[in-house]
């Protein structure tokens, strides 16, 4: 797994203005994140939509950026789910197409045990037979991951390869570290990138990383070089962006920041809100400060 490292765009998807997917639009989506720098793509994740899609959509996405990518950059594809078949399902659809590993939030909705969300885990891996990353989101699915459970399964499945850690909680990133030394962990959270590659994250995984992989590529350099003060620069002028975005809801504001820059992303799906008259003021002013 050493070579699933660096920063990874969570892939947002466009949608035509009847709801359907733009596929012209994310091959073009895809082609500026390669000439960005990015080494990959998480494919079909939060910033994907993915949940508010069907189960062929999220086939037909993972094929179309397959063909895209065409082996020039890493391929995680996101195949969680409430049901372990349909995430089975699509990780042995993402396996077909040469996906490099996939990966599953824990399912969410019913408050399920540690051993029926463990399970889950070891279905997707076993099925698929191939290196899985957990998604830790606790504020997204109510499922908090620990440092324990994390190297109980680590140790209990071999083919759980990593973990995307989209949590503040940096210290837990570092028991991760100290305590699976196996363990590949990509930061979660744009807005602390330089943080968690500090606490030891092999990389990072992020839906800012959209329009702005080239700033992460070169703050993922200088921090790898050993620059912290242009490292620290760098994140500081992406997280003013970010804060921003939050305000205003941070996929619209991509979506709104790439329709501007020549790619059209078309809108959320709902119950996502079309961004404000004031948000898409706020994007003016980003737009002129990238
Ligand atoms: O994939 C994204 N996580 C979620 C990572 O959207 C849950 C992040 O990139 C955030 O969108 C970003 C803004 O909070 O850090």
């Amino acid at each position: 797994m050493n070579d699933l490292n660096g920063i990874f765009t969570a892939l947002l998807t466009p949608f035509n203005a009847d709801g359907s997917i733009n596929f012209d639009s994310l091959r073009k989506l895809i082609e500026f994140n390669i000439e960005s720098g990015i080494n990959g793509f998480y494919v079909g994740g939060s910033t994907g939509e993915a949940m508010l899609m069907t189960g062929d959509e999220r086939k037909l996405v993972l094929k179309a950026v397959s063909e895209a990518a065409g082996g020039r950059v890493k391929l995680i594809a996101h195949v969680g789910s409430t049901a372990t078949d349909f995430a089975v399902d699509l990780a042995l659809c993402a396996k077909g197409l040469g996906y490099d590993a996939v990966s599953a939030v824990a399912p969410f909705y019913y408050g399920h045990t540690l051993q029926a969300v463990k399970q889950y885990y070891y279905d997707i891996a076993a099925a698929a037979d191939m290196p899985l990353f957990i998604y830790n989101f606790p504020a997204g699915n109510g499922f908090g991951l620990t440092a324990d459970i994390a190297a109980e399964m680590f140790e209990e499945e071999k083919r759980i390869a990593g973990i995307k850690h989209t949590s503040t909680d940096l210290f837990m990133l570092r028991q991760v570290k100290e305590r699976i030394p196996r363990a590949v962990v990509f930061n979660g959270f744009d807005e602390i990138c330089l943080a968690g590659l500090s606490m030891g994250a092999d990389g990072a995984i992020g839906s800012t990383y959209n329009f702005m992989g080239a700033k992460f590529v070169s703050l993922y350099n200088a921090f790898r070089a050993g620059d912290i003060e242009k490292a620290q620069k760098l994140q500081n002028e992406a997280s003013a962006i970010i804060a921003v975005m939050c305000r205003f809801g941070v996929f619209q504001c991509e979506k709104e920041i790439l329709t501007q820059i020549g790619i059209d992303m078309g809108q959320c799906r709902k119950p996502f809100l079309p961004l404000s008259a004031e948000g898409k003021k706020a994007v003016k002013e980003i737009l002129i400060n990238l």
